[in-house]
């Protein structure tokens, strides 16, 4: 029996006194009847919630006789047979959501999705002869499950768990079976090589793809396009001119990846020599392994993987830099290159006690550790916190796309309560997610100096996840402080004792740093460098990675907070920047909203998630429509796609393509509330409110008995082309909207 377990010390060493655990998510493999005791209500909804989450492609008899077993006394939801009356269905959906909330106050979700992370994982596990220490043979079951009921009808495996295949994801996950124990000759197996080799061999694998196959030896370096650790070494300064090109300038995801991956590139770290290599060799492509001619293969990518072809000044590019790793490698400037990896590596690693930015961060970081030494501590400290990164559903195990996302869902659930009015009913939820709340802010500055490891301060921040995460990110910051302040207004008999001023203007202090001279706020930083920089994206398959972008959502709830501050602290000394920096956003939010009243949405699917932020933004400066042209236009954008059932329903071809696309599978809860909320936001119910009560009695009608909604299409986006599930999403979107336009629109309110 798998538990879930959470707040758990596990004894893992900390570096940092700080290190509070809260918030951690980890699963247990327990005898039968050892786990801790929960009450019917929990353990009922915590089943219905963490089953049924996931759209299955092809689910197996394996699937569902797991699920059958899981469902032992307990009886699938169903929808409900009359719809309830609003206030009901709040009660019901605000009562069933409660009662999923962990006891240090943050709900658990599934942050899974994207199906490139988990073999990053398990090949560097491999690499370190970790995987069993790692890895109870239970895990191992639930992984090859999870691979199996993500693998595609044509026997190949998606960037995400709902795209269809492509060579990355198909060789990784190849790999990662292979690695699980699962033989060659399996049927699975010689589907999925039947579509690599129709298409090549996994050396038309994009260039992350590649760089995971030559550090497990089954591909050679010279396959794999430079990736220069000397980089590190530019001068930053833009004064010198090349300094725009300095990684420290790109995106931090993008750097952080780079880093470990430029110094495990200089060294050129391979896997010893194992059977299994020797197997894969022969297994992934369909010409005899030592007949290929590497350095033709640099920049061969499926045409299943390429969203992002890369231009051919980076063909010039890589051409130069793999003609100066004949004098760089070995040199005395390769030594000094990958000590300033290593240090920049083990700061990440301290600072984030060992959890690092992301999954494929961690795990490279995690295999630089241990190439530099294997028997270091600083390699030790890094397996206990790979099982932050793991969840188990009713698909298997997976690796997620963060080690959770607490933070930025509990800002949102109180917000979405305390939106519905009813919050006295639900005090001991809105403390205790207050008390998370409170738990996460930053309150620790990174180590100094910051601009050495090229950080943005983070202290009065909060993260997306946890506090020992720690990176501090614009729009997380802005919804934890707008849900405080939420929570201060419902006051302390309701909702508990508040965070103090000092803290919520050290917080201010952090949104404002963030606005870029355009007036769109970015995500965990200034935008540091020219989108130009672009031009030297190498992954194929990511769009925009190269540089932290500003984008509506981010620049809406830096807004939308600064505003809420404000209002709650009419005297602050910040005042007058507050204004200006409103200003400036104003005039962003207005400047990126299409011609036909849209705003594209970078984090969510897609246009609905865009909206909802732009028309929040544009009503915190007092604009509403019809006297607003472009709450107007926002509203008019959104009536043309509103579905005959009363929904909105988008595709994640929306986010790839840029253009609104309906989805196949009908109208979606998630994407209806984004509506609801944008057209009330813009004021579109003091016009009509008809739009708002049709969707309305959509949201109520797809309601499950238990008051949960059901679990639809995946519903986050990342660098436009992958998928990424926020499994709360179902349950507060609706609650928010629905509590909203209960006092908007209807008597009742
Ligand atoms: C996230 C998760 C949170 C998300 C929001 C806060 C919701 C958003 O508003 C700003 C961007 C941010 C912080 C975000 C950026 C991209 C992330 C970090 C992710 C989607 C989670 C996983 C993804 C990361 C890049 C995955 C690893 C892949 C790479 C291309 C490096």
């Amino acid at each position: 029996m798998w538990v879930y377990r959470n707040a758990q010390s596990d004894g893992s060493p900390h570096l940092h006194s700080l290190n509070s655990n809260q918030g951690r998510q980890t699963w247990q493999y327990l005898s039968e009847g050892s786990a801790d005791p929960l009450s019917a209500e929990q353990e009922q909804a915590r089943k219905a919630f963490h089953q049924g989450r996931h759209q299955q492609k092809n689910s197996s008899d394996e699937l569902l006789r797991l699920q059958m077993l899981h469902s032992n006394n307990f009886s699938p939801d169903r929808p409900q047979q009359l719809p309830r009356s609003l206030s009901a269905a709040l009660q019901s959906g605000m009562a069933y959501f409660s009662a999923l909330q962990q006891p240090d106050g943050h709900w658990a979700g599934d942050y899974g999705g994207p199906m490139f992370l988990m073999p990053g994982l398990l090949i560097t596990c491999y690499i370190t002869d970790s995987l069993q220490a790692v890895l109870t043979s239970h895990h191992q079951q639930e992984m090859i499950r999870y691979l199996r009921n993500h693998q595609n009808q044509d026997g190949g495996w998606g960037l995400h768990i709902e795209g269809g295949s492509t060579m990355f994801g198909t060789a990784l996950n190849y790999v990662s079976l292979r690695i699980l124990g699962v033989a060659a000759n399996h049927e699975g197996m010689s589907e999925a090589r039947a579509w690599m080799h129709s298409r090549g061999g996994a050396h038309w694998s994009t260039s992350w793809g590649k760089v995971w196959l030559a550090l497990l030896g089954v591909m050679e370096w010279e396959g794999v396009n430079p990736l220069t650790p000397e980089m590190w070494l530019l001068p930053f300064s833009k004064w010198s001119g090349i300094g725009w090109a300095h990684p420290g300038r790109f995106w931090c995801h993008c750097r952080m990846v780079y880093l470990p991956m430029s110094y495990l590139y200089g060294i050129r770290a391979r896997c010893r020599e194992t059977d299994l290599v020797h197997d894969l060799r022969h297994e992934l492509y369909p010409m005899q392994y030592d007949t290929i001619e590497w350095k033709a293969t640099r920049n061969c990518c499926a045409k299943e993987d390429l969203y992002y072809p890369h231009p051919a000044l980076q063909n010039v590019l890589w051409w130069i830099m793999s003609q100066a790793e004949r004098l760089l490698l070995g040199s005395r400037l390769r030594k000094a290159a990958l000590k300033e990896c290593m240090e920049l590596i083990h700061y990440e690693d301290e600072s984030t006690r060992h959890i690092d930015i992301g999954p494929v961060n961690k795990v490279l970081n995690m295999l630089a550790c241990w190439f530099e030494n294997p028997k270091s501590e600083h390699f030790a400290r890094h397996i206990p916190r790979l099982h932050d990164y793991l969840w188990l559903a009713e698909d298997g195990m997976k690796m997620q796309g963060y080690n959770g996302s607490q933070l930025w869902d509990t800002a949102f659930a109180v917000q979405a309560f305390a939106a519905t009015g009813m919050s006295k009913q639900f005090s001991a939820t809105l403390q205790s997610a207050h008390s998370y709340i409170r738990n996460t802010q930053v309150q620790v500055e990174a180590a100094p100096p910051l601009d050495r490891f090229y950080r943005h301060p983070s202290k009065g921040a909060w993260p997306f996840s946890t506090q020992d995460h720690g990176w501090p990110i614009s729009d997380c910051t802005s919804e934890g402080l707008k849900a405080a302040l939420d929570l201060m207004t419902l006051g302390t008999d309701i909702a508990g004792s508040p965070v103090s001023p000092e803290r919520l203007s050290q917080c201010v202090e952090v949104i404002l740093s963030y606005q870029n001279p355009c007036g769109g706020w970015a995500t965990y930083e200034n935008s540091r460098t020219t989108a130009l920089m672009e031009l030297i994206n190498p992954s194929e398959t990511f769009g925009d990675i190269v540089i932290d972008y500003p984008c509506v959502e981010c620049t809406s709830a830096c807004m939308t907070a600064l505003s809420s501050f404000k209002r709650h602290f009419p005297s602050s000394s910040a005042l007058l920047a507050i204004a200006h920096a409103l200003d400036l956003g104003k005039a962003y939010v207005e400047r990126v909203q299409r011609p036909d009243g849209s705003w594209y949405g970078s984090w969510g699917v897609c246009f609905t998630y865009g909206a909802w932020f732009g028309c929040e933004a544009l009503s915190a400066m007092g604009m509403k429509a019809p006297a607003s042209g472009a709450q107007a236009q926002a509203c008019s954008f959104l009536l043309q796609h509103q579905r005959e059932d009363g929904g909105w329903g988008e595709s994640y071809l929306s986010c790839q393509d840029k253009v609104y696309t309906q989805s196949e599978s009908g109208s979606q809860v998630v994407n209806t509330a984004w509506a609801m909320l944008a057209l009330m936001a813009a004021g579109q119910h003091e016009q009509s409110a008809q739009p708002l009560h049709r969707a309305a009695k959509c949201l109520l009608a797809a309601q499950l008995a238990s008051g949960d909604w059901p679990q639809q299409n995946i519903s986050g986006v990342f660098n436009r082309n992958c998928m990424i599930a926020y499994s709360n999403y179902r349950n507060i979107f609706p609650i928010w909207a629905l509590g909203k336009y209960r006092r908007l629109c209807t008597a009742g309110g």
